[in-house]
């Protein structure tokens, strides 16, 4: 088949909302957009548990221990998942793990920023994972059918992170005033980092207009960032929170809020690895990555033996 009628079926396919396969004809640019994004989120959820595995050991009790160290193991088999998503786009684990570990490849913003207390893993689960899901409910629709499937297991698990972050906020936020002080201070320093997740207002987005043209991405990120503001700033009421923002206020005719603008100068600047824990985050990756050498040589020299022994 010629590639403009390969390019057309593609095209149809895409009007008749049915995914995209591995082994479907694609163009090469949808290729490297869907294993940039794919990759991209696999690494966030593989540095994301970063932030939280800092407090395993310091969680105040036995439950809030189990229930922190079963999310961060959420979070290392999303990245699992993810990887092998993109990996069917032809890209090997190998060599995306090394665009990781050399600092080529982004990962999320939010994870360069430092968990100081205990009320922070509440803010992370509330917040992050919360701008999390808003995003990927809708990525649960997106045309690659690998990344699809995924993030139906991923949302699920997700909207579990977020109402864990949600119920340490409620303990603390109704404690004493010190952690009360605590939760503020926390969603202080969490909320715009929080926006950010989104990614660029939609003028200064390069890669919408594809995704949305390939239904990879199904929303804008301006217009995720309102629908995630309109839901968490009556939670923050709930829990008797103030969310940082002077310019936040009710607007009748939008039916949703108005909010200040996030500092995109900030924002830039993180991502080109000058936030506060880009260094930190990238050393521990590599070190984990070094040290698990030889468990990686030991799976494969497994794996070679037992194949031999199948096939003789
Ligand atoms: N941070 O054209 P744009 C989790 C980059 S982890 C860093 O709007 P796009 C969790 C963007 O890559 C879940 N970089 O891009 C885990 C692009 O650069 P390149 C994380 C960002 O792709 C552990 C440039 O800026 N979620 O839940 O259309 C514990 C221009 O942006 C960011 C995902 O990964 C950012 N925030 O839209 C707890 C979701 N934003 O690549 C929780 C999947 C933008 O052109 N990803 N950039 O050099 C997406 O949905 C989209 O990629 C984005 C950005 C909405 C993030």
């Amino acid at each position: 088949m010629d590639t403009a009628k390969l390019e057309e079926n593609f095209d149809a396919k895409l009007l008749r909302n049915e995914n995209i396969e591995p082994k479907d004809w694609m163009p090469d640019n949808y290729r490297k957009h869907v294993t940039r994004q794919v990759s991209q989120h696999a690494h966030s959820e593989i540095i994301g548990m970063l932030p939280e595995g800092n407090w395993i050991t310091r969680a105040p009790s036995m439950r809030r221990k189990m229930v922190l160290l079963a999310k961060v193991q959420d979070e290392a088999g999303h990245g699992l998942y993810l990887y092998s998503a993109a990996e069917t786009m032809g890209t090997s684990r190998d060599e995306l793990l090394d665009q990781l570990n050399t600092g080529k490849a982004k990962y999320s913003s939010i994870f360069n920023y430092p968990t100081l207390t205990w009320s922070d893993m509440g803010a992370v689960g509330w917040l992050v994972d919360g701008a999390a899901i808003m995003n990927q409910v809708m990525l649960q629709r997106t045309s690659y059918g690998p990344y699809a499937r995924a993030m139906v297991r991923i949302c699920k698990e997700e909207s579990f992170h977020q109402r864990q972050g949600f119920e340490i906020m409620q303990v603390l936020a109704a404690g004493t005033p010190a952690q009360k002080e605590m939760a503020q201070d926390s969603l202080n320093r969490w909320w715009w980092p929080s926006l950010m997740m989104f990614g660029p207002p939609d003028d200064q987005s390069p890669n919408t207009a594809n995704a949305i043209k390939w239904k990879i991405k199904r929303e804008s990120n301006d217009q995720l960032r309102q629908r995630f503001v309109n839901q968490t700033v009556p939670q923050a009421a709930l829990l008797g929170l103030t969310v940082p923002d002077d310019a936040l206020k009710w607007n009748e005719e939008k039916k949703g809020y108005d909010f200040g603008t996030p500092n995109w100068e900030e924002f830039n600047n993180v991502v080109r690895g000058n936030g506060p824990c880009n260094k930190e985050r990238l050393a521990a990756r590599n070190k984990a990555h070094s040290g698990g050498a030889w468990v990686r040589l030991a799976a494969a020299t497994f794996a070679e033996k037992r194949n031999k022994a199948v096939a003789a």
